[in-house]
């Protein structure tokens, strides 16, 4: 198959390019390195060092001897999006080009404002392209699974069967988000399945638990095909944060209580579900939804584990939580269409845990300690701060 992987040099887009390659399919990546500005303007980078998207490529060529072709624009630019669909011609676009950190979109109103210009108007332009050029073309989008929120029944994949004063009806699960990151990615489902209901396109949204993880088979073949690792408490996700923290000597910064319960997937398995996801497309008119995690787990347990494992003593602290999020919640989803594609999950273990000690253990000297703290405060605009 020929695939766009788009955001393909990000933290997931880049190992799920060559993992597709790998697996045979003809690849091509397109990014705006808008992700090395925000590091920039944080003042941060990625604990292991990444090489820029031309050496990742060409490293990549050297390795495997397969090509990866590359587009560099932005996926507002109307022109830039149809272009790259129209040259392509992909059977299969991924969809990972988005402002992706929940913290980022709460900095104020204009990184709230631009999380969502940036999201949304670029998801729409693609939904554009693909129908105006070949509208068989199968979206695989990247949403999340904090679309949902934390409600007090039982999460579905993406659809509910819902009986209202005794007529029954298919609906899109209700959704209730926590940050305006998240919403932007609510947004863009609600755009998607409307594309598909109207123009008979054909899309499935992957909403994703917290990834951790560092390395996947083919990023380990060469260091110049390594991807990011963000400790950061703007961009660094839980479990991977938590690993840096520990190698640090800091404590692990639980937010609150720490009974938030979140789905969390391992790296090689993200790019696993990629690939099953476009292998096995949706059909034409049909908005999938898959619930892309694999165990969960609570923010203090995910601590604990962390520290227990970890051969140096580590404390666990309690913060006040920066965010407005119930620390303490229901959660039970159903997550096994993936599983029903083939998927075989890595649970987390020890071993992983263990070879990502040794990853932040190596890098370590990198981290900045000033951007460890969380600053970006959730109620911070009605507070006048
Ligand atoms: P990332 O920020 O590392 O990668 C996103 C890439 O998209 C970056 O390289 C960035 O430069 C690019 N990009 C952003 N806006 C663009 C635009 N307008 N035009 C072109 N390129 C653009 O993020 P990631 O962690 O790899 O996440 C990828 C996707 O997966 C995101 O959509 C995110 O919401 C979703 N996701 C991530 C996680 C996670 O834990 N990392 C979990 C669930 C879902
Ligand atoms: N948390 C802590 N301490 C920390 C960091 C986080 O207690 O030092 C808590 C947060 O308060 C939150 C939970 O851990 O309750 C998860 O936070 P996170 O920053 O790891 O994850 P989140 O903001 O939800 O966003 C990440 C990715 C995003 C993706 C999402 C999947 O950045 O792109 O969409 O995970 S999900 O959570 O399923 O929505």
């Amino acid at each position: 198959m020929r695939i766009l992987v788009l955001g393909g040099d990000g933290y997931l887009g880049w190992p799920t390019a060559v993992h597709l390659s790998e697996c045979g399919h003809d690849v091509g990546v397109a990014d705006n390195f808008v992700r090395r500005q925000y590091d920039h303007e944080l003042g941060v980078q990625s604990l292991v060092p990444i090489e820029p998207l031309s050496v990742r490529v060409k490293a990549w060529r050297e390795v495997s001897g397969k090509q990866i072709e590359t587009y560099v624009g932005d996926l507002t630019d109307s022109e830039f999006t149809y272009r790259m669909i129209r040259e392509f011609r992909p059977d299969a676009v991924v969809h990972f080009a988005e402002q992706r950190a929940a913290p980022y979109s709460m900095i104020d109103r204009a990184h709230a404002v631009y999380t969502q210009t940036n999201n949304v108007v670029g998801n729409l332009n693609l939904l554009y392209a693909i129908a105006e050029t070949n509208p068989d073309i199968h979206l695989v989008k990247l949403g999340t699974m904090g679309e949902y929120g934390y409600p007090n029944i039982d999460i579905e994949e993406g659809w509910l069967n819902i009986t209202h004063n005794g007529r029954t009806d298919r609906m899109l699960y209700p959704k209730r988000p926590g940050s305006f990151y998240h919403l932007s990615k609510v947004h863009d489902s609600h755009n998607i399945e409307f594309a598909c209901r109207i123009w008979g396109l054909r899309a499935t949204d992957l909403n994703q638990g917290i990834v951790y993880g560092q390395q996947t088979d083919e990023t380990i073949r060469d260091e110049r095909l390594a991807t990011r690792f963000d400790y950061d408490a703007v961009f660094g996700t839980v479990l991977n944060r938590f690993v840096i923290l520990a190698a640090l000597g800091q404590p692990l910064t639980v937010y609150g209580e720490g009974g938030q319960t979140r789905g969390l997937i391992d790296i090689r398995d993200t790019v696993e579900c990629i690939r099953l996801a476009a292998e096995n497309p949706a059909e034409r008119g049909e908005f999938r939804v898959f619930n892309q995690m694999t165990e969960a787990m609570s923010v203090l347990d995910i601590a604990k584990l962390v520290a227990d494992l970890h051969p140096n003593a580590v404390d666990v602290e309690h913060l006040d939580n920066p965010r407005v999020e119930a620390e303490s919640h229901y959660y039970k989803v159903t997550h096994t269409r993936l599983v029903e594609l083939g998927l075989k999950p890595h649970l987390l273990s020890d071993t992983l845990l263990t070879s990502l000690y040794g990853i932040a253990d190596q890098y370590k000297h990198r981290a900045d300690l000033d951007a460890l703290r969380p600053g970006v405060r959730w109620r911070a605009a009605a507070e006048g701060k």
